[in-house]
């Protein structure tokens, strides 16, 4: 069955196209910076947004109807699979990315959800084999839904709690595994608090480090060769989430001794929640060495939640693209569209519009950054800036040759400094930036 049958293939026409369904900078086999646009973006299609997620709000119930013509829930998940694979077929999408109760729901007993969930894995196996395109960028546990999550997962107050998101995380993993992921995120859920006052936060980040222990063991013993990503986000559902930010988790990964075994998923509208920009995050990863994946959607700066807009911001992509590069390029991750089209976007066509919008921002993003590299401006003048830790005094602080003393001598005999300061020169870079993606 068709589910899309009046869309056709979305094919590249270049920038003067007026086509709406029709990329304008994404042409997937075209190298940049050394690679086809395809491998350098690895869009991933976001099960629950795109095949779950029918536009409910705490304001009113669904405008879309994502049950793909079936009553039946078993039916309804595998319309899901059928239908995702057409999307990302007619939209070139190689990728997806799953919680465990968007490819199935969850029914009355955690044997017959495993049971359940089985059956669609095993269909989407077969569907696999036979298109081998379609690959799993990330999976996940959805575990912050049922009302036992109430109080958190791995951080709940309940150790029953603790244990049954362990049994459903180990299952997540089998399925995640069973369709060759190339990454297992963790994203917080309700992994924080609302008060003090009822918080035992020591217990609590004890037990979700060890729940994180726990499941890298599992999943390599039963031969998972993929990342394992922690996803921050500062707020929402809970007062106060645990993984804030890239350096809390990082502070987070190194006092439990986990930093080997964890990348970040940085998701754009997470980074403006904790008042930060996008790039922050991503450069903040990547000088660590923690950047895996990204999450790529964007928030609206009026408003203090996550509202997971399709990106479409190009100032934002390019410079998100710059560190991607900067970064080396994703190895085992991707750009999820962990973005939802706007409650009143309703048609199925939208879906499509939605993603063309995301993927060829970020198609344009990705032309920018590469320009922004082989232009130069942008890179000489920060290597420029930093020139005085080349040679002098500054090459011997990095060599470690001198001492505290050694430099209180040097500061006394050179007097005051501030004429050697130059301009940070931050409106010309600013029009550099302007100019070179304006160029294209
Ligand atoms: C919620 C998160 C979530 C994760 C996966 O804000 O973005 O969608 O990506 O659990
Ligand atoms: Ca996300
Ligand atoms: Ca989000």
């Amino acid at each position: 069955m068709e589910y899309f049958a009046n869309i056709g293939k979305i094919k590249y026409e270049g920038k003067n196209s007026t086509n709406p369904l029709a990329f304008k900078y994404y042409n997937p086999d075209e190298i940049i910076c050394g690679k086809t646009m395809k491998e350098q973006l690895r869009f991933a299609l976001s099960w629950w947004h795109t095949m779950g997620g029918d536009g409910t709000d705490m304001f009113g119930c669904g405008t879309a109807d994502k049950t793909w013509g079936e009553k039946d829930p078993e039916k309804i998940a595998k319309a899901k699979v059928d239908a995702a694979f057409e999307i990302m077929d007619k939209l070139s999408i190689e990728y997806f990315c799953f919680h465990d109760r968007d490819l199935s729901p969850e029914y009355g007993s955690l044997a017959e959800s495993n049971e359940k969930l089985d059956v669609i894995t095993d269909y989407m196996v077969e569907k696999m084999k036979a298109d081998p395109s379609k690959k799993c960028l990330w999976g996940t546990a959805k575990c912050f839904d049922h009302p036992r999550y109430m109080h958190g997962a791995g951080t709940s107050p309940s150790a029953d709690v603790f244990a049954y998101a362990a049994a459903q995380i180990k299952k997540a993993i089998e399925a995640t595994v069973k369709l060759g992921g190339n990454g297992y995120v963790f994203w917080g859920g309700r992994e924080g608090y609302e008060t003090l006052l009822n918080t035992n936060m020591g217990l609590e980040l004890d037990n979700m480090a060890r729940l994180m222990r726990m499941a890298v063991d599992y999943a390599r013993s039963i031969g998972y060769k993929g990342d394992f990503y922690i996803e921050p986000k500062p707020k929402e559902p809970t007062k106060h989430q645990y993984d804030f930010d890239v350096a809390t988790v990082l502070a987070f990964l190194r006092k439990y001794g986990l930093e080997n075994d964890f990348k970040m998923n940085i998701e754009a509208n997470h980074a403006t929640l904790a008042q930060h920009t996008f790039q922050h995050e991503l450069r903040l990863a990547r000088e660590n060495g923690v950047f895996g994946s990204i999450d790529a959607n964007q928030g609206d700066m009026l408003l203090g939640w996550d509202t997971d807009q399709f990106p479409t911001n190009v100032y934002e992509t390019a410079l998100c693209m710059y560190e991607v590069l900067k970064a080396g390029g994703f190895v085992n991750g991707g750009l999820n569209f962990d973005a939802k089209a706007r409650r009143g976007s309703y048609t199925a066509e939208d879906i499509f519009h939605s993603y063309i919008a995301g993927m060829d921002a970020f198609a344009l993003g990705l032309r920018i950054a590469d320009k922004m590299i082989s232009d130069g401006r942008i890179d000489k003048f920060v290597e420029d800036r930093y020139s005085s830790w080349k040679t002098g005094i500054g090459a011997d602080i990095i060599s470690g040759k001198v001492t505290f003393e050694d430099l209180e001598k040097y500061a006394l005999a050179k007097g005051e400094v501030v004429d050697t300061l130059s301009s940070g020169r931050q409106e010309m870079l600013e029009s550099v930036m302007n100019n070179i993606m304006f160029s294209l």
